[in-house]
């Protein structure tokens, strides 16, 4: 069976990497990128492109009739940081966005949904280490309580309707291709910019903020790879716990210097990011990835700031 795909949110930083994947895959004509603004490379180019703002039922209806997908990838959100500043747009965006997506699947017999979820489900109460699966999931951004009900939700339709819907915990993601949106973990992007224009760095979160975070071709793989895995072999139907590595800003800093070695770092304070940081994981126990899917990211700490470097340096 041919697959037809539609990728809502496909500007964004993750959706960028996917389109081109999925495309390599699939082929450019069966993979329909959708966003709400006008891409600025050659997605649009590479393949069909259509404006649309998940809020809008009636514009949705009409890409589900017009392409007939047999897969959806929900990606526009609101992240941590940016959602902090606008909670209700927040709330209405990750939470009717999906609830819109999830009912139009039903009515036209989408066979996959992808709707990413995140470490920001945890909050203070959730253990910090190797944080497992099923734990006290107590939230304290808008970003992750969305993104807890949004669990909750897939699950509800995965077992009242049958909808095959699967979901990943992203960590923060590190890529070099496409901005980060608006989320905690960007820091451990914009000091790859900064260390290559102007050897150093003041990072929004302190030096032994530990989190859990993963090299977009790791994270571009895994998500493709869930969305193969044969459905009876998928435990977890809210959304999977999904690990790569961990470090603090000192830790990546050290490392980046080893490339940079003038290379800088300095703290600001007081940032409102250290305080969503404090509530998150620092390492990630995603046994059930590994168990139902095989899950093994391939990138190390090492690996990720060379590939980094490297592809940054190419494209200044
Ligand atoms: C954020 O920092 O908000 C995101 C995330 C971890 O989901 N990168």
């Amino acid at each position: 069976m041919t697959e037809r795909i539609v990728v809502l949110g496909s500007n964004g930083q993750i959706g960028t990497e996917l389109v081109t994947a999925l495309r390599r895959s699939y082929g450019e004509n069966n993979v329909v990128a959708c966003d709400i603004r006008r891409p600025d490379y050659d997605i649009k180019n590479a393949g069909p492109f259509e404006f649309v703002n998940v809020l809008e039922k009636d514009t949705l209806n009409t890409i589900f009739k017009k392409y007939k997908p047999t897969q959806v990838y929900l990606l526009a959100a609101l992240l941590s940081a940016t959602g902090e500043q606008n909670p209700k747009l927040a709330w209405d965006l990750n939470m009717n966005g999906l609830l819109n997506i999830l009912d139009l699947a039903l009515v036209y017999k989408t066979a996959k949904v992808y709707w990413p979820s995140s470490i920001a489900v945890f909050g203070p109460g959730s253990p910090k280490e190797h944080t497992p699966q099923f734990c006290v999931m107590d939230p304290n951004t808008v970003y992750g309580i969305s993104k807890l009900a949004g669990e909750r939700w897939c699950e509800y339709y995965h077992q009242k309707y049958g909808l095959d819907v699967r979901s990943i915990r992203y960590p923060g993601i590190i890529s070099w291709k496409a901005a980060p949106g608006g989320g905690t973990t960007d820091y451990a992007i914009h000091i790859f910019h900064e260390a290559l224009k102007k050897q150093s760095y003041s990072s929004f979160l302190s030096a032994d903020t530990e989190l859990p975070m993963m090299y977009m071709d790791d994270a571009v793989r895994g998500t493709i790879e869930l969305m193969d895995a044969e459905s009876s072999k998928l435990n977890i139907r809210s959304s999977y716990n999904f690990a790569g590595v961990s470090f603090t800003p000192e830790v990546l800093a050290a490392e980046i210097k080893k490339h940079i070695p003038d290379f800088k770092l300095s703290y600001t304070e007081h940032d409102p990011r250290q305080n969503i940081a404090n509530g998150w994981p620092k390492s990630i126990d995603d046994s059930y990835a590994v168990n139902d899917w095989a899950w093994k990211p391939k990138f190390d700490l090492a690996t990720m700031t060379a590939d980094m470097l490297e592809n940054l340096k190419n494209t200044k």
